[in-house]
Protein backbone atom coordinates (compact mmCIF):
# COMPACT_ATOMS: atom_id res chain seq x y z
CA UNK A 1 0.00 0.00 0.00
CA UNK A 2 0.80 3.59 -0.82
CA UNK A 3 2.30 4.96 2.82
CA UNK A 4 1.34 8.58 2.33
CA UNK A 5 -1.50 10.16 0.35
CA UNK A 6 -0.63 10.90 -2.98
CA UNK A 7 -3.15 13.06 -4.98
CA UNK A 8 -3.94 16.77 -4.73
CA UNK A 9 -6.01 18.39 -1.43
CA UNK A 10 -9.53 18.17 -1.60
CA UNK A 11 -12.24 21.09 -0.10
CA UNK A 12 -15.30 19.74 1.85
CA UNK A 13 -18.57 22.08 1.36
CA UNK A 14 -18.58 24.20 4.33
CA UNK A 15 -20.61 22.45 7.24
CA UNK A 16 -19.34 18.85 6.54
CA UNK A 17 -19.36 17.24 9.91
CA UNK A 18 -15.89 15.22 10.79
CA UNK A 19 -16.34 13.46 13.59
CA UNK A 20 -14.65 10.29 15.41
CA UNK A 21 -17.24 6.93 16.97
CA UNK A 22 -17.22 4.98 19.66
CA UNK A 23 -20.05 1.97 21.45
CA UNK A 24 -20.61 2.16 24.97
CA UNK A 25 -20.17 -1.60 25.53
CA UNK A 26 -16.55 -1.40 23.68
CA UNK A 27 -14.89 1.16 25.40
CA UNK A 28 -16.81 2.18 28.51
CA UNK A 29 -15.34 -0.50 30.67
CA UNK A 30 -16.56 -0.40 34.48
CA UNK A 31 -19.63 -3.26 33.40
CA UNK A 32 -21.03 -3.47 37.07
CA UNK A 33 -20.61 0.14 38.13
CA UNK A 34 -23.89 2.50 39.36
CA UNK A 35 -26.49 -0.74 39.01
CA UNK A 36 -25.77 -1.53 35.08
CA UNK A 37 -26.77 -5.14 34.48
CA UNK A 38 -25.15 -7.55 32.34
CA UNK A 39 -26.08 -7.05 28.28
CA UNK A 40 -25.83 -9.92 25.70
CA UNK A 41 -22.56 -9.25 25.01
CA UNK A 42 -20.97 -9.65 29.10
CA UNK A 43 -23.00 -13.21 28.78
CA UNK A 44 -21.31 -13.99 25.14
CA UNK A 45 -17.87 -12.95 26.13
CA UNK A 46 -18.10 -15.18 29.61
CA UNK A 47 -18.93 -18.50 27.09
CA UNK A 48 -15.53 -20.34 26.17
CA UNK A 49 -14.61 -20.28 22.64
CA UNK A 50 -17.33 -17.45 22.05
CA UNK A 51 -14.57 -14.19 21.87
CA UNK A 52 -10.42 -14.24 21.59
CA UNK A 53 -8.91 -14.80 24.33
CA UNK A 54 -11.78 -15.04 27.00
CA UNK A 55 -12.06 -11.32 26.62
CA UNK A 56 -14.25 -9.24 28.25
CA UNK A 57 -15.92 -5.79 28.40
CA UNK A 58 -12.84 -4.87 30.99
CA UNK A 59 -11.63 -3.18 30.83
CA UNK A 60 -12.72 -1.66 27.80
CA UNK A 61 -10.81 1.68 27.44
CA UNK A 62 -11.62 2.96 31.27
CA UNK A 63 -13.65 5.19 29.17
CA UNK A 64 -16.54 5.41 31.82
CA UNK A 65 -13.95 7.02 34.48
CA UNK A 66 -11.66 8.95 31.81
CA UNK A 67 -14.48 10.93 30.08
CA UNK A 68 -12.90 14.09 30.96
CA UNK A 69 -9.64 13.34 29.54
CA UNK A 70 -11.20 11.55 26.80
CA UNK A 71 -13.57 14.53 25.37
CA UNK A 72 -10.31 16.84 26.18
CA UNK A 73 -8.90 14.57 23.78
CA UNK A 74 -11.17 14.57 21.28
CA UNK A 75 -11.05 18.47 21.45
CA UNK A 76 -7.30 17.83 20.58
CA UNK A 77 -8.14 16.30 17.70
CA UNK A 78 -10.32 19.25 16.39
CA UNK A 79 -13.49 16.60 16.15
CA UNK A 80 -16.49 18.34 15.40
CA UNK A 81 -18.95 15.88 16.65
CA UNK A 82 -18.63 12.46 18.56
CA UNK A 83 -21.06 9.32 17.88
CA UNK A 84 -21.37 7.09 21.61
CA UNK A 85 -23.92 4.72 21.83
CA UNK A 86 -26.41 4.68 25.19
CA UNK A 87 -25.76 1.75 27.52
CA UNK A 88 -29.10 0.08 27.85
CA UNK A 89 -28.72 -1.92 30.75
CA UNK A 90 -26.87 1.15 32.61
CA UNK A 91 -29.92 3.51 31.87
CA UNK A 92 -32.94 0.69 32.39
CA UNK A 93 -31.13 -2.32 34.19
CA UNK A 94 -32.51 -5.61 33.16
CA UNK A 95 -34.86 -3.66 30.96
CA UNK A 96 -36.66 -2.63 33.80
CA UNK A 97 -36.67 0.78 35.50
CA UNK A 98 -34.81 4.33 34.82
CA UNK A 99 -31.15 4.04 36.86
CA UNK A 100 -30.42 7.70 37.83
CA UNK A 101 -26.60 6.92 38.32
CA UNK A 102 -26.53 5.05 34.47
CA UNK A 103 -28.14 7.90 32.74
CA UNK A 104 -26.23 10.06 34.84
CA UNK A 105 -23.01 9.22 32.78
CA UNK A 106 -23.94 9.93 30.04
CA UNK A 107 -25.58 13.55 30.91
CA UNK A 108 -22.12 14.04 32.00
CA UNK A 109 -20.67 12.95 28.92
CA UNK A 110 -22.96 15.23 26.87
CA UNK A 111 -21.82 18.64 29.32
CA UNK A 112 -18.81 17.96 28.57
CA UNK A 113 -18.79 17.88 24.84
CA UNK A 114 -21.25 20.73 24.77
CA UNK A 115 -18.54 22.78 26.98
CA UNK A 116 -16.16 21.66 24.81
CA UNK A 117 -17.96 22.81 21.50
CA UNK A 118 -17.94 19.09 20.10
CA UNK A 119 -21.59 17.90 18.30
CA UNK A 120 -23.20 15.03 20.69
CA UNK A 121 -24.36 12.06 18.49
CA UNK A 122 -26.19 9.54 20.18
CA UNK A 123 -26.98 5.56 18.96
CA UNK A 124 -29.60 4.71 21.29
CA UNK A 125 -28.63 0.55 20.63
CA UNK A 126 -25.18 -0.66 19.54
CA UNK A 127 -25.73 -4.03 20.37
CA UNK A 128 -25.63 -3.94 24.29
CA UNK A 129 -29.36 -5.97 24.84
CA UNK A 130 -30.20 -6.55 28.74
CA UNK A 131 -29.79 -9.87 29.30
CA UNK A 132 -32.96 -10.50 31.16
CA UNK A 133 -34.86 -9.23 27.99
CA UNK A 134 -33.11 -11.95 25.71
CA UNK A 135 -34.07 -14.25 28.50
CA UNK A 136 -37.39 -13.76 27.09
CA UNK A 137 -36.70 -14.09 23.86
CA UNK A 138 -34.94 -11.54 22.59
CA UNK A 139 -34.67 -9.62 19.75
CA UNK A 140 -36.66 -12.43 18.20
CA UNK A 141 -39.71 -11.93 20.24
CA UNK A 142 -41.75 -8.79 19.13
CA UNK A 143 -42.33 -7.65 22.67
CA UNK A 144 -38.56 -6.73 22.80
CA UNK A 145 -39.34 -3.53 19.99
CA UNK A 146 -41.83 -1.94 22.61
CA UNK A 147 -39.27 -2.47 25.28
CA UNK A 148 -36.84 -0.30 23.11
CA UNK A 149 -39.54 2.16 23.16
CA UNK A 150 -39.81 2.84 26.46
CA UNK A 151 -35.70 2.83 27.06
CA UNK A 152 -35.79 5.39 24.01
CA UNK A 153 -38.50 7.73 26.04
CA UNK A 154 -35.93 7.50 29.20
CA UNK A 155 -32.71 7.95 27.39
CA UNK A 156 -34.44 11.13 25.06
CA UNK A 157 -36.43 12.67 28.11
CA UNK A 158 -33.15 13.19 29.86
CA UNK A 159 -30.77 13.96 27.12
CA UNK A 160 -32.89 15.17 24.47
CA UNK A 161 -32.78 19.17 25.42
CA UNK A 162 -28.94 18.63 24.67
CA UNK A 163 -28.24 15.99 21.79
CA UNK A 164 -28.91 17.11 18.46
CA UNK A 165 -28.67 13.95 16.46
CA UNK A 166 -29.51 10.98 16.95
CA UNK A 167 -29.64 7.30 15.64
CA UNK A 168 -31.80 4.52 17.21
CA UNK A 169 -29.84 1.75 15.90
CA UNK A 170 -26.72 0.40 14.77
CA UNK A 171 -26.24 -2.06 12.12
CA UNK A 172 -29.50 -4.07 12.66
CA UNK A 173 -28.02 -6.66 10.35
CA UNK A 174 -25.32 -7.69 12.21
CA UNK A 175 -27.78 -7.63 15.49
CA UNK A 176 -29.96 -10.26 13.76
CA UNK A 177 -27.92 -12.03 11.06
CA UNK A 178 -24.37 -12.39 13.41
CA UNK A 179 -26.68 -12.51 16.48
CA UNK A 180 -29.51 -14.98 15.73
CA UNK A 181 -27.92 -16.19 12.13
CA UNK A 182 -24.44 -17.01 12.04
CA UNK A 183 -23.95 -16.99 16.03
CA UNK A 184 -20.44 -15.53 15.98
CA UNK A 185 -22.09 -12.34 18.39
CA UNK A 186 -23.94 -12.23 21.26
CA UNK A 187 -26.61 -13.95 22.08
CA UNK A 188 -24.76 -16.81 19.83
CA UNK A 189 -27.67 -18.34 18.09
CA UNK A 190 -27.72 -19.91 15.05
CA UNK A 191 -31.29 -20.28 13.70
CA UNK A 192 -32.23 -18.66 10.23
CA UNK A 193 -35.98 -18.15 11.23
CA UNK A 194 -34.72 -16.15 14.43
CA UNK A 195 -32.53 -14.44 12.80
CA UNK A 196 -35.19 -12.63 10.45
CA UNK A 197 -37.65 -12.56 13.13
CA UNK A 198 -34.96 -10.11 14.64
CA UNK A 199 -34.41 -8.01 11.82
CA UNK A 200 -38.28 -7.43 11.75
CA UNK A 201 -38.40 -6.25 14.84
CA UNK A 202 -34.96 -4.29 15.25
CA UNK A 203 -36.80 -3.06 12.19
CA UNK A 204 -40.21 -2.24 14.46
CA UNK A 205 -37.79 -0.97 17.57
CA UNK A 206 -36.29 1.86 15.06
CA UNK A 207 -39.90 2.45 14.29
CA UNK A 208 -41.63 2.78 17.56
CA UNK A 209 -38.51 4.83 18.63
CA UNK A 210 -38.74 7.65 16.05
CA UNK A 211 -41.71 9.32 17.26
CA UNK A 212 -40.46 9.14 20.86
CA UNK A 213 -37.24 10.99 19.90
CA UNK A 214 -39.15 14.07 18.13
CA UNK A 215 -41.02 14.60 21.19
CA UNK A 216 -38.84 14.61 23.79
CA UNK A 217 -36.01 15.92 21.48
CA UNK A 218 -37.95 19.07 19.37
CA UNK A 219 -35.21 20.56 17.77
CA UNK A 220 -33.21 17.42 16.95
CA UNK A 221 -32.56 15.69 13.42
CA UNK A 222 -33.11 11.73 13.40
CA UNK A 223 -32.30 8.29 11.64
CA UNK A 224 -30.77 4.82 11.74
CA UNK A 225 -26.98 3.82 10.65
CA UNK A 226 -27.00 0.25 8.93
CA UNK A 227 -23.72 -1.43 7.59
CA UNK A 228 -24.09 -0.92 3.89
CA UNK A 229 -22.18 -3.18 0.73
CA UNK A 230 -22.44 -2.78 -2.69
CA UNK A 231 -22.01 -5.86 -3.70
CA UNK A 232 -20.57 -7.03 -6.96
CA UNK A 233 -20.74 -10.30 -8.81
CA UNK A 234 -18.03 -12.33 -9.13
CA UNK A 235 -18.45 -13.34 -12.47
CA UNK A 236 -21.52 -12.60 -15.16
CA UNK A 237 -22.64 -15.59 -15.10
CA UNK A 238 -26.51 -15.69 -13.93
CA UNK A 239 -25.74 -17.83 -10.71
CA UNK A 240 -23.22 -15.13 -9.55
CA UNK A 241 -25.32 -12.15 -11.09
CA UNK A 242 -28.74 -13.87 -8.22
CA UNK A 243 -26.22 -14.42 -5.20
CA UNK A 244 -25.35 -10.77 -5.83
CA UNK A 245 -28.93 -9.83 -6.02
CA UNK A 246 -29.59 -11.97 -2.43
CA UNK A 247 -26.74 -10.27 -0.86
CA UNK A 248 -27.46 -7.37 -2.17
CA UNK A 249 -31.23 -7.66 -0.89
CA UNK A 250 -30.59 -9.14 2.84
CA UNK A 251 -27.66 -6.49 3.53
CA UNK A 252 -29.27 -3.75 2.15
CA UNK A 253 -32.73 -3.87 0.47
CA UNK A 254 -34.48 -5.59 3.61
CA UNK A 255 -33.04 -2.67 5.52
CA UNK A 256 -33.45 0.61 3.46
CA UNK A 257 -36.83 -0.58 1.71
CA UNK A 258 -39.20 -0.09 4.66
CA UNK A 259 -37.59 2.78 6.05
CA UNK A 260 -37.30 4.76 3.27
CA UNK A 261 -39.88 3.49 0.67
CA UNK A 262 -42.04 1.71 3.23
CA UNK A 263 -42.36 -1.69 2.02
CA UNK A 264 -39.90 -4.51 2.32
CA UNK A 265 -38.14 -5.67 -0.78
CA UNK A 266 -40.49 -8.43 -2.87
CA UNK A 267 -37.68 -10.48 -4.46
CA UNK A 268 -36.28 -10.53 -0.54
CA UNK A 269 -39.84 -11.80 0.87
CA UNK A 270 -39.80 -14.33 -1.89
CA UNK A 271 -36.39 -16.00 -0.76
CA UNK A 272 -36.85 -16.38 2.76
CA UNK A 273 -40.77 -17.19 2.63
CA UNK A 274 -40.25 -20.99 3.89
CA UNK A 275 -38.53 -18.87 7.14
CA UNK A 276 -41.59 -17.07 7.93
CA UNK A 277 -40.35 -13.45 8.02
CA UNK A 278 -43.80 -12.53 6.14
CA UNK A 279 -45.59 -13.88 9.56
CA UNK A 280 -43.82 -11.90 12.09
CA UNK A 281 -45.07 -8.77 9.73
CA UNK A 282 -48.21 -7.68 10.99
CA UNK A 283 -50.81 -5.25 9.19
CA UNK A 284 -49.49 -1.56 9.51
CA UNK A 285 -45.37 -2.71 11.08
CA UNK A 286 -44.69 -1.47 7.63
CA UNK A 287 -46.70 2.61 8.26
CA UNK A 288 -44.77 2.27 11.73
CA UNK A 289 -41.30 1.36 10.04
CA UNK A 290 -41.32 3.89 7.11
CA UNK A 291 -41.69 7.02 10.09
CA UNK A 292 -39.76 9.98 8.24
CA UNK A 293 -36.19 10.04 9.17
CA UNK A 294 -33.86 12.94 8.39
CA UNK A 295 -30.97 11.58 7.30
CA UNK A 296 -29.30 7.76 7.25
CA UNK A 297 -25.87 6.92 8.85
CA UNK A 298 -23.89 4.48 6.70
CA UNK A 299 -21.23 2.62 8.01
CA UNK A 300 -18.58 1.35 5.18
CA UNK A 301 -15.81 -1.08 5.90
CA UNK A 302 -15.18 -2.71 2.42
CA UNK A 303 -17.42 -4.15 -0.39
CA UNK A 304 -18.99 -7.61 -1.27
CA UNK A 305 -17.94 -9.93 -4.02
CA UNK A 306 -20.26 -12.81 -4.64
CA UNK A 307 -20.37 -15.84 -6.21
CA UNK A 308 -22.74 -18.97 -5.89
CA UNK A 309 -20.90 -21.87 -4.15
CA UNK A 310 -19.97 -24.80 -5.65
CA UNK A 311 -20.51 -28.27 -3.91
CA UNK A 312 -19.50 -28.53 -0.45
CA UNK A 313 -19.11 -25.07 0.53
CA UNK A 314 -21.37 -22.69 2.70
CA UNK A 315 -21.45 -19.32 3.85
CA UNK A 316 -22.59 -19.84 6.91
CA UNK A 317 -25.84 -18.45 8.79
CA UNK A 318 -25.38 -14.55 8.06
CA UNK A 319 -27.19 -14.89 4.91
CA UNK A 320 -30.25 -16.54 5.76
CA UNK A 321 -31.78 -18.96 3.31
CA UNK A 322 -29.07 -17.93 1.10
CA UNK A 323 -26.49 -20.14 2.88
CA UNK A 324 -25.06 -21.09 -0.98
CA UNK A 325 -22.61 -17.80 -1.21
CA UNK A 326 -18.75 -17.49 -1.17
CA UNK A 327 -16.98 -14.18 -1.23
CA UNK A 328 -14.21 -14.94 -3.49
CA UNK A 329 -11.01 -13.41 -2.65
CA UNK A 330 -9.32 -10.95 -4.98
CA UNK A 331 -5.88 -9.38 -5.70
CA UNK A 332 -6.06 -6.31 -2.93
CA UNK A 333 -4.24 -5.21 -0.28
CA UNK A 334 -5.98 -6.36 3.37
CA UNK A 335 -6.31 -5.15 7.00
CA UNK A 336 -5.36 -6.97 9.85
CA UNK A 337 -8.50 -8.75 9.80
CA UNK A 338 -8.41 -9.89 6.18
CA UNK A 339 -10.74 -7.23 4.95
CA UNK A 340 -10.15 -6.39 1.46
CA UNK A 341 -9.43 -2.64 1.12
CA UNK A 342 -10.78 -1.30 -2.24
CA UNK A 343 -11.98 2.52 -1.72
CA UNK A 344 -13.82 3.09 -5.30
CA UNK A 345 -16.72 0.94 -3.21
CA UNK A 346 -17.76 3.76 -0.99
CA UNK A 347 -18.23 6.05 -4.00
CA UNK A 348 -20.02 3.19 -5.70
CA UNK A 349 -22.24 2.71 -2.65
CA UNK A 350 -22.98 6.46 -2.45
CA UNK A 351 -23.83 7.06 -5.70
CA UNK A 352 -26.13 3.89 -6.11
CA UNK A 353 -27.69 4.77 -2.84
CA UNK A 354 -28.20 8.25 -4.29
CA UNK A 355 -30.07 7.10 -7.48
CA UNK A 356 -31.78 4.41 -5.54
CA UNK A 357 -33.21 6.36 -2.45
CA UNK A 358 -33.27 9.87 -3.82
CA UNK A 359 -34.19 12.62 -1.46
CA UNK A 360 -32.00 11.26 1.15
CA UNK A 361 -29.17 12.82 3.45
CA UNK A 362 -26.81 10.55 4.29
CA UNK A 363 -23.98 10.58 6.78
CA UNK A 364 -20.86 7.88 6.96
CA UNK A 365 -21.39 7.12 10.39
CA UNK A 366 -18.52 4.83 10.74
CA UNK A 367 -15.50 4.15 8.53
CA UNK A 368 -12.08 2.70 9.33
CA UNK A 369 -9.75 -0.14 9.57
CA UNK A 370 -7.84 -2.16 11.95
CA UNK A 371 -4.10 -2.78 11.56
CA UNK A 372 -1.24 -4.26 13.84
CA UNK A 373 0.36 -1.32 15.41
CA UNK A 374 2.48 -0.59 19.01
CA UNK A 375 3.95 2.29 19.75
CA UNK A 376 7.76 2.84 19.20
CA UNK A 377 9.21 5.61 21.34
CA UNK A 378 6.23 6.84 22.15
CA UNK A 379 4.75 7.32 18.58
CA UNK A 380 2.30 5.15 16.25
CA UNK A 381 3.33 5.30 13.01
CA UNK A 382 0.37 3.70 11.28
CA UNK A 383 1.13 4.65 8.12
CA UNK A 384 -1.73 1.88 6.27
CA UNK A 385 -4.23 3.59 8.57
CA UNK A 386 -3.54 6.77 7.28
CA UNK A 387 -3.56 5.36 3.60
CA UNK A 388 -7.08 3.79 4.37
CA UNK A 389 -8.42 7.36 5.88
CA UNK A 390 -6.91 9.31 3.24
CA UNK A 391 -8.50 6.65 0.23
CA UNK A 392 -11.58 6.40 2.01
CA UNK A 393 -12.20 10.33 2.71
CA UNK A 394 -11.16 10.67 -0.93
CA UNK A 395 -13.89 8.42 -2.29
CA UNK A 396 -16.41 9.97 -0.07
CA UNK A 397 -15.44 13.72 -1.52
CA UNK A 398 -15.86 11.75 -4.82
CA UNK A 399 -19.69 11.35 -4.29
CA UNK A 400 -20.65 14.87 -2.74
CA UNK A 401 -18.59 16.08 -5.87
CA UNK A 402 -20.81 13.51 -7.99
CA UNK A 403 -23.86 15.38 -5.97
CA UNK A 404 -25.29 13.20 -3.29
CA UNK A 405 -26.23 15.13 -0.35
CA UNK A 406 -23.59 13.97 1.97
CA UNK A 407 -23.02 15.39 5.51
CA UNK A 408 -20.65 14.21 7.60
CA UNK A 409 -17.96 11.55 7.94
CA UNK A 410 -16.82 9.45 11.58
CA UNK A 411 -13.67 7.69 11.44
CA UNK A 412 -14.12 4.54 13.26
CA UNK A 413 -12.46 4.54 15.87
CA UNK A 414 -11.80 7.33 18.25
CA UNK A 415 -9.54 5.05 20.88
CA UNK A 416 -8.78 1.41 20.15
CA UNK A 417 -11.18 -1.02 21.68
CA UNK A 418 -13.28 -4.21 22.47
CA UNK A 419 -13.44 -5.37 18.81
CA UNK A 420 -16.38 -7.83 19.52
CA UNK A 421 -15.63 -11.26 18.81
CA UNK A 422 -12.54 -10.61 18.40
CA UNK A 423 -11.60 -8.91 21.87
CA UNK A 424 -8.91 -6.85 22.25
CA UNK A 425 -6.70 -8.15 19.41
CA UNK A 426 -7.90 -5.72 16.88
CA UNK A 427 -7.27 -2.22 17.23
CA UNK A 428 -8.97 0.27 15.45
CA UNK A 429 -8.57 3.53 17.16
CA UNK A 430 -6.43 6.99 15.93
CA UNK A 431 -5.76 6.92 18.74
CA UNK A 432 -3.62 3.82 20.99
CA UNK A 433 -4.64 2.78 23.80
CA UNK A 434 -2.23 0.42 26.42
CA UNK A 435 -4.95 -1.83 27.85
CA UNK A 436 -2.32 -2.53 30.94
CA UNK A 437 -2.17 1.43 32.28
CA UNK A 438 -5.05 2.71 29.92
CA UNK A 439 -2.39 5.73 28.72
CA UNK A 440 -3.47 7.08 25.58
CA UNK A 441 -1.45 7.96 22.40
CA UNK A 442 -2.05 9.92 19.46
CA UNK A 443 -1.45 7.45 16.51
CA UNK A 444 0.10 9.23 12.86
CA UNK A 445 -3.60 8.70 11.75
CA UNK A 446 -4.85 10.96 14.66
CA UNK A 447 -2.79 13.88 13.78
CA UNK A 448 -3.86 13.31 10.07
CA UNK A 449 -7.53 13.16 10.93
CA UNK A 450 -7.11 16.08 13.22
CA UNK A 451 -5.63 17.90 10.53
CA UNK A 452 -8.18 17.55 8.02
CA UNK A 453 -10.96 17.93 10.77
CA UNK A 454 -9.65 21.52 11.31
CA UNK A 455 -9.25 22.66 7.46
CA UNK A 456 -12.40 20.72 6.81
CA UNK A 457 -10.25 19.67 3.46
CA UNK A 458 -7.86 16.30 2.73
CA UNK A 459 -3.88 17.77 2.50
CA UNK A 460 -2.16 16.83 -0.69
CA UNK A 461 0.46 14.50 -0.74
CA UNK A 462 3.51 16.96 -0.25
CA UNK A 463 2.49 18.63 2.66
CA UNK A 464 3.46 18.31 6.09
CA UNK A 465 0.95 17.71 9.08
C1 LIG B 1 -19.04 -2.48 13.04
N1 LIG B 1 -19.07 -7.96 9.54
O1 LIG B 1 -19.10 -3.85 13.23
C2 LIG B 1 -19.52 -1.92 14.36
O2 LIG B 1 -20.51 -0.93 14.26
C3 LIG B 1 -18.43 -1.54 15.30
O3 LIG B 1 -18.90 -1.65 16.61
C4 LIG B 1 -17.19 -2.37 15.02
O4 LIG B 1 -16.20 -2.18 15.97
C5 LIG B 1 -16.71 -1.99 13.63
O5 LIG B 1 -17.74 -2.17 12.67
C6 LIG B 1 -15.50 -2.75 13.17
O6 LIG B 1 -15.76 -4.11 13.04
C7 LIG B 1 -19.06 -4.82 12.25
O7 LIG B 1 -18.71 -9.05 9.91
C8 LIG B 1 -18.66 -6.09 12.65
O8 LIG B 1 -19.42 -7.71 8.36
C9 LIG B 1 -18.66 -7.12 11.76
C10 LIG B 1 -19.07 -6.88 10.46
C11 LIG B 1 -19.48 -5.62 10.05
C12 LIG B 1 -19.46 -4.58 10.96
Amino acid sequence: MQSEPATGALEFPPGFTWGAATAAFQVEGCTTADGRTASIWDTFCREPGRVLGGHTGDPGADHYRRVAEDVALMRSLNLGAYRFSVSWPRVRPDGGDLNPAGIGFYDRLVDHLLDNGITPVATLYHWDLPQALEDRGGWAHRDTAARFAEYAETATAVLGDRVSMWTTLNEPWCSAFLGYGSGTHAPGRSDPSAALAAAHHLLLAHGLAMPVIRANARDAVAGITVNLFPVLPASDSAADADAARRVDGLQNRLFLDPVLRGAYPADVLDDVRHLGLAGCVRPGDEEVIAAPVDFVGVNFYRDHHVAAAGAGERAGGAWPGSEDLVFPPRDLPVTALGWEVRPEGLTELLVGLDRDYPGTAWYITENGAAYDDEPVGGEVDDHDRVSYLDGHVRAAHAAVTAGVDLRGYFAWSLLDNFEWAEGYAQRFGIVHVDYATQVRTVKRSGRWYAKVAADNRVPGGAEVW
